[in-house]
């Protein structure tokens, strides 16, 4: 399968490409993305464009040009970005999706992956493992059009036969690319301030709960899923998780590596985002339908999260998140 990977350069897609060159081939696998790769090994280790999904168009001539056969969609405004630019956040997550679809149909696309997030629950959905059929009522830009983008994955299915699927994600914590704009980034900028040995500021309260996943996890639940028999599937789009913790259980966590690591709590437009998302998830349909088990707890991830960015601090390649933000 020519496999096209949108979002290429963003904090998912920059690891998902690479595993999927590793398992299907440099060539077959195509990165798209608005930024240049970061990183050498994405840029050298197959075919890079430069794209806006917004733009249907220039994502048709990908399409055609590459004979591309199946899609990692990943490209999209998270939930802070979103805030500050609604409009941007509808153009790339909803009309990107929907330039896609439409191309999809006309072009045969066989598959399409299409995360969603944890966003899409809202104030009145159950904290607590928050099922999998349950009340979605976003109250952010990013929650309504992933909301949005649910719907037009199970009406292309349902009216087209496209084969689309899609996860819920929870907050991904890596090592390699940052996240940009999201609510659960201070799970991931906590582990750069520790590293580089500064004190951290964190945007939401310390007794803040989130669901979260550690990135080999998060690729391989991509990747299981796109595997799974279609006819094993009961849902379109599936609740997943690894792991919830407090920010102060992380923060107590990175502590046990770096003692003297510092951490204050001053909480900001993002906590009221927070506080409408899901402490835990059920995800009891994904491990029934289609063996979902996830591998790393909080020990593991930490203890590996450290070791990756001690490894890429001392070889003078951590990424500027603690000096950008200081
Ligand atoms: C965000 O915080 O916006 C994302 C998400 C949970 O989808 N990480």
């Amino acid at each position: 399968m020519r496999i096209l990977v949108t979002g290429a350069t963003g904090q998912i897609g920059s690891e998902l490409t690479l595993e999927l060159r590793k398992r299907y081939g440099g060539d077959q696998v195509v990165a798209a993305g608005h930024r240049k790769p970061a990183s050498e090994a994405l840029a050298s280790s197959g075919p890079f464009v430069s794209l806006d999904v917004a733009n249907r168009d220039a994502l048709a001539q990908v399409i055609r040009e590459h004979r591309i056969e199946a899609v990692y969609h990943l490209a999209a405004v998270l939930s802070a970005t979103g805030e500050q630019n609604p409009q941007r956040a509808w153009e790339v997550n909803v009309s990107g999706l929907y330039n896609l679809l439409e191309l999809a149909r006309e072009a045969g696309i066989a598959q399409i992956f299409h995360p969603s997030s944890i966003a899409v629950f809202g104030p009145r959905t159950p904290r607590d493992r928050t099922p999998q059929d349950t009340v979605l009522s976003p109250t952010t830009m990013y929650g309504v059009t992933k909301v949005t983008g649910e719907l037009l994955a199970d009406y292309y299915a349902q009216r087209y036969g496209l084969d689309i699927r899609g996860l819920r994600y929870p907050g991904i914590i890596s090592s390699e690319t940052p996240p940009g704009g999201g609510t659960t980034d201070y799970a991931v900028e906590m582990f750069y301030y520790a590293v580089e040995g500064t004190p951290y500021t964190c945007f939401v309260r310390e007794d803040t709960m989130l669901p979260m996943m550690y990135m080999p996890d998060c690729l391989r639940s991509a990747i299981e899923l796109m595997e799974a028999p279609c006819a094993r599937l009961r849902y379109r789009t599936y609740n997943i998780t690894a792991l919830s913790f407090t920010a102060g259980e992380l923060a107590e966590e990175i502590r046990k590596h770096v003692p003297g690591f510092r951490i204050e709590y001053r909480p900001d437009f993002r906590q009221a985002i927070a506080d409408t998302w899901p402490r835990s998830i059920d995800d009891s349909a994904a491990r029934e339908d289609w063996g979902w088990n996830p591998r790393y707890g909080l020990a593991e991830m930490v203890r590996e999260m450290l070791e990756a960015l001690a490894r890429r601090k001392a070889a003078g390649c951590l990424y500027p998140v603690a000096a950008e933000s200081r």
